[in-house]
């Protein structure tokens, strides 16, 4: 043990230098397979730097374990350890080469699907060269069993505590790095890929282990009596459809478009006396869409993937962390589930890559048909910005794979370029930038803001030389606030008022067109949230909602429910708007009598109660609505390779 300490030189000459030697191998060799199987995106010096150490806590963890064994036991630990976690390496790369993607829980526990998919291809996605990856393990045992090196012998608890410290240590010193690369990286963990980069592919694994773990003890603790009082309140909530409306739009195709950071104050706003938005302004005029100029976004950390979720099922997302992320393998009744019932293919379309907030996995959870990310579009460095494919080349690329589908279809398209933090490439935009004081982000706003408006002018126009304008409702939505309170001085510049906490509230407005061929559309004033486009799109479909067990309700319904809930408890409605315990009067924005307001706080809490138990406990495994089929998530998969090859098979 003091030798240990005295000499380095003689820590690998000496009694644990097999084991040294083992670390080192196996980091290295975790390094190469980053270089040549993983496309991780690494684009700046730190995530270079982290790619380099992130083996390393792992490697100190899980072979350190060895040295608590007995005597010679800790050789074959050692080899034991090295093998399986050469083996979860190898697992891994295999399973990306075909499916880009790494392998997480729910993927194991349905090997049908996913192994089934591999099925005989698994051997030719393998290649000789491959035993490179167990050189190491290989070379372990011959130079013990040659005894070129010393094995480990006698007790080495002490040594192993300290590797075991020393594990947590890298660890610790490796996530503050990457936090401080990428924050909330763990809470709101958004893409495996960022995992894996950020931490490494072993350090992932314990990661989603403990993360699905978490799942599965919520969901295990319900069963089917827990879904009624959910039910009762639901149906007790229920807003009947509009007469006037329900049906207008009965077995037309469906668009959605997830506007990006489109908050609703930029409508009508103006530059040096140009719009921002002329042609999302021009939606708001002579009837061409109905115009919600009073919906809120209720997303939380899942941001865009939150308000999906919402679009999708009319439940809000989780109130900490992802739920695409964290309840993917949850039963949803979901729009393209229910709209499959009534005839209807769908597809989401989306220029960036389809593990981003785990799209992959939830959709077929929802029942998507087809998910076009960026594996089918071209994702040059002229036509990207940020996280995937600029909204003019994304729609433009879209067209061919939109008119491809059976008809009816329900579609999403996912726009990217008006993200944080807005700047567009040079040539991209001839727009005149805000000048409000803050040049790296707010002013930039403007310009992305126009792009993406010129490109849903040219998506409209795209739809209507394809001929499907006339017969496809188009629904617009801004995802959440693009502008965060950070630039609350520049914000007040460009709404001309002081930023309080209330008006704050006021900006997270998000703008939503309706546009129904042969509809006269109007402004519709209604107070509402994102979990009430569910409902309202529906009842244009002529698809009665009675039976789902939705949190919103149809905006254009006389019953509609006009107060609104923020993802964190806070709420706003047409009188006033609750924000960090007070409750202010909407018309004068002064403090007003909270006591007058209790009942409507406590509502909204409940109404987030009741979502979360749906959510959490995956109530809707229970309950199966009139005419809905149930969706099999085993039933879809979206490989590229894979649909190309079923294609050429038909
Ligand atoms: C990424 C895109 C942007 O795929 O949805 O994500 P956001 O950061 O806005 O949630
Ligand atoms: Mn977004």
């Amino acid at each position: 043990m003091k030798k240990f300490f005295k000499s380095p030189k003689g820590l690998l000459s000496g009694s644990l230098s097999v084991f040294f030697l083992a670390i080192i191998l196996f980091w290295l060799k975790t390094y190469i397979a980053y270089q040549i199987e993983f496309d991780l995106g690494i684009d700046n010096k730190i995530q270079k730097f982290l790619l380099f150490i992130n083996p390393l806590s792992s490697t100190l963890l899980f072979l350190g374990l060895a040295l608590l064994f007995r005597k010679r036991g800790q050789n074959v630990m050692l080899i034991i350890m090295n093998f399986l976690l050469s083996f979860l390496l190898y697992a891994n790369l295999v399973y990306y080469r075909f499916f880009n993607d790494f392998i997480t829980v729910p993927v194991l526990l349905q090997t049908k699907t996913n192994a089934g998919q591999l099925g005989d291809s698994v051997l030719s996605l393998m290649s000789p060269w491959d035993v490179f990856y167990f050189t190491d393990t290989i070379l372990l045992i011959l130079l013990l069993v040659f005894k070129v090196v010393k094995p480990l012998s006698g007790n080495n608890r002490r040594p192993a505590a300290f590797v075991l410290a020393a594990a947590v240590i890298v660890f610790l010193f490796n996530l503050g790095l990457a936090e401080k690369d990428r924050p909330e990286l763990l809470t709101r963990s958004f893409d495996r890929n960022y995992l894996v980069k950020y931490l490494g592919t072993y350090n992932f694994t314990i990661y989603d282990i403990i993360q699905n773990a978490k799942s599965s003890s919520q969901r295990a603790m319900a069963d089917s009596s827990d879904i009624v009082d959910v039910e009762n309140y639901i149906k007790a909530n229920h807003a009947a459809p509009n007469p006037e409306y329900f049906g207008k739009a009965a077995g037309m195709n469906v668009v959605y478009v997830s506007m990006e950071s489109l908050q609703t104050f930029i409508i009508d706003y103006k530059i040096n006396d140009l719009e921002v938005t002329p042609f999302l302004n021009s939606l708001t005029r002579n009837g061409e869409a109905f115009y919600f100029n009073n919906v809120f976004h209720q997303t939380g950390q899942g941001k865009t993937s939150d308000a999906e979720f919402m679009m999708e099922t009319s439940l809000f997302p989780m109130s900490q962390g992802s739920v695409f992320v964290n309840k993917a393998q949850n039963t949803y009744q979901a729009m393209p589930g229910i709209l499959k019932t009534k005839g209807y293919t769908s597809a989401a379309f989306h220029g960036n890559y389809k593990t981003f907030w785990n799209r992959n996995e939830i959709y077929k959870s929802f029942g998507y048909d087809k998910f076009f990310d960026a594996e089918y579009y071209d994702m040059s460095e002229e036509n990207t910005k940020n996280y995937g494919m600029k909204d003019i080349p994304f729609f433009e690329q879209s067209m061919p794979l939109l008119t491809g589908l059976k008809q009816p279809f329900y579609t999403k398209f996912i726009t990217l370029s008006n993200h944080f933090p807005f700047k567009m490439d040079e040539g991209d935009t001839d727009f005149p930038a805000g000048n409000f004081g803050d040049n790296n982000v707010v002013n930039n706003y403007f310009q992305s803001a126009h792009y993406m408006d010129q490109a849903l002018e040219k998506f409209f126009n795209d739809l209507k030389t394809a001929g499907l304008y006339d017969n496809t409702v188009v629904v617009l939505y801004g995802d959440h606030y693009g502008i965060s309170e950070n630039h609350n001085e520049a914000m007040a510049n460009v709404i001309g008022k002081e930023i309080t906490p209330f008006e704050n509230a006021q900006l997270q407005r998000v703008p939503v067109f309706i546009h129904v061929p042969g509809v006269k559309g109007e402004k519709i004033e209604s107070f509402g949230g994102q979990v009430d486009l569910m409902p309202t799109v529906l009842h244009l479909l002529g698809i009665d909602t009675k039976d789902y067990l939705q949190m919103g309700t149809d905006l254009l319904s006389p019953e509609h429910q006009q107060t609104v809930p923020f993802r964190n408890g806070d709420l706003v409605s047409p009188e006033i708007t609750f924000v960090g315990g007070k409750v202010y009067d909407n018309a004068t924005g002064e403090l007003a009598d909270q006591t007058l307001y209790k009942d409507q706080i406590d509502q909204v809490s409940t109404r987030l109660k009741i979502s979360d138990e749906i959510v959490y406990k995956d109530l809707l495994r229970f309950y199966t609505p009139q005419g809905f089929t149930p969706i099999d998530p085993k039933d879809y998969q979206y490989v590229k390779k894979a649909n190309q090859k079923e294609e050429k098979q038909k």
